[in-house]
C-alpha cells in the first residue's frame, strides 16, 4: 500500500471541550479540518502504529464520509486494526463496551451528542482512551498541543472500502472488521440485568414508550426492548437514525423530547417513557405525566440498584458531578458508602470507575451509567429501570413519591441562557467570581448567603487539580444555586443555572418545581446580574 504525506497548516480552535472537538458540520467539512484533528489525535496519543481503534458515530450527516477518511488516516499512520460499527453506526456507550471488551487502544467516537445535526447542524469528534472512557484532561491537552504545530499528515492513497457489510478486508496492511453495532451491546445487558424479570413486565400488559428521537439508539431500543425483551412492536418511536434527527434536536428533555411527554400525558397512557439523545449515552424516564428529574433518577436508581443482579451487594460508591443535586448524597449515607463531587464531564468518572471507587456515576445533564463501560449509558439507565419496576411492583411515579417520603425532596431545575456573545457570558462569570469574598452573610430574596465559592476538584486518584469548574452559592437554609458557562456549544456561549432547594421528610413535595424554587430563582438573577449583562429577563430553556 501507499500512503501520502500531506503538507498541512495549523488551524485555529481546535481544542476539544467538555466531550471532545464539537463544531458546525460546515467546519468539520472544511478542507483538511477533521485531517488535521484525526493526525493529532494519533500523535498526541504516541503514533497509531500497531494499534487497534473503535471507529463509530451516531449517523449524523457527515458521519459516514468522515469514517471513511479516518479509516484511510488510520491505515496511512500504521494501524494494525479498525473495528468499526455497519454503516458507521456505534452509540456511545457501545463503542466504549467494544474498546473494553476487545481490550483496542482507544476509540474515534462521531457525535455532537444532543447537539443537532445536518448540513448546517453541528458534528464532533472525540477520542475514548483504552479503559473505554473519555480522554481525560492531559491527554486532550496534548491532543490540543499538537493542533497548534500540526504541519504535515498521513493518509492511506486506497479508499476505505465497503462499511455498509458485515465482514472484514485490508486497507493496505490494516485489518478493516466491519460489525454488528448492537451484538456486543446487548451481550453487556444481558449479563447486567435480570431479562426474565423485564419479559415478565411486559407479558403481564406494562407498556412503555421509547423515543429514540431519530437517533443512534433506535436499532438498540428496537432490538433490546421489542425483540429480546417482548415489549409490543411499536415500542420504541422515531427509530430510524436519520442524519438530522429528523429535522429535531436529539436532546431527551422535557423540552426537546416534546412528542414523549404529549404521549406520557395522554390518555391512555404507557407506563413508562423514556427518550435517548443523538449517540445514545443521555436517558430521560417519565411515569404517567410525570417527568422525573436526571438527579432523582440517579438517586433512586442508587436506592434500588440492589434489585438488578450485577449490583446486588456491589455498590462500592456513588458519583455525582457538582452541579447535580444532592439527592444521592442522602441515599449514599443512608447506604453507608462514600459519594464523590466532581466537575462537570464523563471523564472525570473514569479514575474512580478504575479504582472500583464508584460504581454508579450520574450527572443532571441527563447522564447515568456505572462501572460495565467507561461512558454514561442511555439504553443501561432504561433497563435498570425495567428491572427495578419489575422487581418491586410499584410504579415509578409511587416509588418517586415513596423515597421523598423517606429522604426528602431535592426540588431542582437547569436554567440555560443560550447563545449569549461570548464577552458578556465570561463578563458576568468574572463579575460573580469577583465577589464571592463578599457574598457569606448577605441577605438576598429572603434567604442568607452562607457559602460561596469556584468549584475545583482534586482527583482523589491521580492528585490533578482541575480549577474554576463552576460557581457554588449557598445559602442558609440549605439551597444552592451553581453558574458554570457550558463546554458543549457551537455558536456564542450558554449560561447554565443550576438551581436547587431541600425540603425534609414530612414537608410538602408536591409543589410546582418551578415555584418552589422561586426564591433561589430571583437570588441567582440578582447575584449575577443575569439581565445586566446579557440583556435576557428569562432563560431561554427551562428543563
Ligand atoms: C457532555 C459530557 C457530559 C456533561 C455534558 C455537559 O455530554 O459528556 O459528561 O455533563 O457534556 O455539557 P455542558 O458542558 O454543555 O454543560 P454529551 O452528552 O454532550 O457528551
Amino acid at each position: 500500500m501507499t500512503s501520502q504525506t500531506v503538507q498541512t497548516t495549523p488551524i485555529d480552535g481546535q481544542k476539544p471541550g467538555t466531550s471532545g472537538l464539537r463544531k458546525k458540520t460546515a467546519v468539520f467539512r472544511a478542507p483538511g479540518y477533521l485531517e488535521n484533528f484525526v493526525q493529532c489525535i494519533f500523535d498526541g496519543t504516541g503514533g497509531a502504529q500497531g494499534k487497534t481503534y473503535v471507529v463509530g458515530g451516531d449517523g449524523r450527516f457527515f458521519n459516514r464520509e468522515a469514517i471513511q477518511t479516518i479509516i484511510r488516516m488510520a491505515a496511512g499512520n500504521g494501524a494494525a486494526r479498525l473495528i468499526v460499527g455497519q454503516n458507521g453506526i456505534l452509540s456511545t456507550p457501545a463503542a466504549s463496551n467494544l474498546i473494553r471488551k476487545y481490550k483496542t487502544d482507544g476509540g474515534i467516537i462521531l457525535s455532537a451528542s444532543h447537539n443537532p445535526g445536518g448540513e448546517d447542524g453541528d458534528f464532533g469528534v472525540k477520542f475514548n482512551a483504552a479503559n473505554g472512557g473519555p480522554a481525560p484532561e492531559r491527554v486532550t491537552d496534548a491532543i490540543f498541543a499538537r493542533t497548534l504545530e500540526i504541519a504535515e499528515y498521513s493518509i492511506s492513497d486506497q479508499q476505505s472500502g465497503d462499511i455498509g457489510t458485515i465482514g472484514s478486508y485490508n486497507v493496505g496492511d490494516c485489518r478493516v472488521e466491519v460489525i454488528d453495532p448492537v451484538d456486543d451491546y446487548e451481550t453487556l445487558m444481558q449479563e447486567l440485568f435480570d431479562f426474565d424479570a423485564i419479559r415478565g413486565l411486559f407479558a403481564g400488559g406494562f407498556r412503555i414508550c421509547f423515543d429514540a428521537m431519530h437517533a443512534v439508539t433506535g436499532p438498540y431500543a428496537t432490538r433490546i426492548l421489542e425483540t429480546t425483551l417482548g415489549a409490543p412492536r411499536g415500542s420504541v418511536i422515531n427509530a430510524t437514525p436519520s442524519p438530522d434527527f429528523g429535522g429535531g434536536h436529539p436532546d431527551p428533555n422535557p423540552v426537546w423530547a416534546s412528542e414523549l411527554v404529549g404521549i406520557m400525558s395522554g390518555d391512555n397512557a404507557p407506563d413508562f417513557g423514556a427518550a435517548s439523545d443523538g449517540d445514545g449515552d443521555r436517558n430521560m424516564v417519565m411515569g404517567k405525566s410525570a417527568f422525573v428529574s436526571p438527579s432523582d433518577s440517579l438517586a433512586l436508581l442508587t436506592a434500588y440498584a440492589h434489585l438488578a443482579p450485577a449490583y446486588a451487594g456491589k455498590l462500592a460508591g456513588v458519583a455525582r458531578s457538582m452541579p447535580t443535586s444532592r439527592a444521592v448524597d442522602l441515599v449514599a449515607e443512608r447506604l453507608g458508602i462514600p459519594c464523590f463531587e466532581t466537575p462537570t464531564g464523563w471523564k472525570f468518572f473514569g479514575n474512580l470507575l478504575d479504582a472500583g471507587r464508584a460504581t454508579l456515576c450520574g450527572e443532571e445533564s441527563a447522564g447515568t451509567g456505572s462501572n460495565h463501560i467507561r461512558e454514561k449509558d442511555g439504553l443501561w439507565a432504561v433497563l435498570l429501570w425495567l428491572n427495578i419496576l419489575a422487581r418491586d411492583g410499584r410504579d415509578i411515579v409511587q416509588l418517586r413519591a415513596d423515597h421523598w417520603r423517606s429522604f426528602g425532596r431535592n426540588y431542582y431545575s437547569r436554567h440555560d441562557y443560550e447563545e449569549i456573545p461570548t464577552e458578556a457570558a465570561e463578563a458576568l462569570m468574572d463579575a460573580l467570581r469577583a465577589r464571592l469574598g463578599d457574598l457569606p452573610g448577605r441577605e438576598v430574596a429572603g434567604m442568607q448567603v452562607s457559602t460561596a465559592d469556584d468549584f475545583a476538584y482534586r482527583d482523589p486518584i491521580g492528585d490533578s487539580l482541575t480549577e474554576r469548574q463552576g460557581v457554588r452559592i449557598g445559602f442558609a437554609d440549605g439551597s444552592r444555586f451553581v453558574m458554570r458557562l457550558s463546554g458543549t456549544g457551537t455558536q456564542g456561549a450558554t449560561l447554565r443555572v443550576y438551581l436547587e432547594r431541600f425540603v425534609d421528610r414530612g414537608g410538602d413535595h408536591t409543589q410546582d418545581v418551578q415555584a418552589a424554587l422561586g426564591p433561589v430563582i430571583e437570588a441567582a438573577q440578582t447575584l449575577a446580574e443575569i439581565t445586566k449583562h446579557t440583556g435576557r429577563r428569562r432563560a431561554d430553556v427551562v428543563t
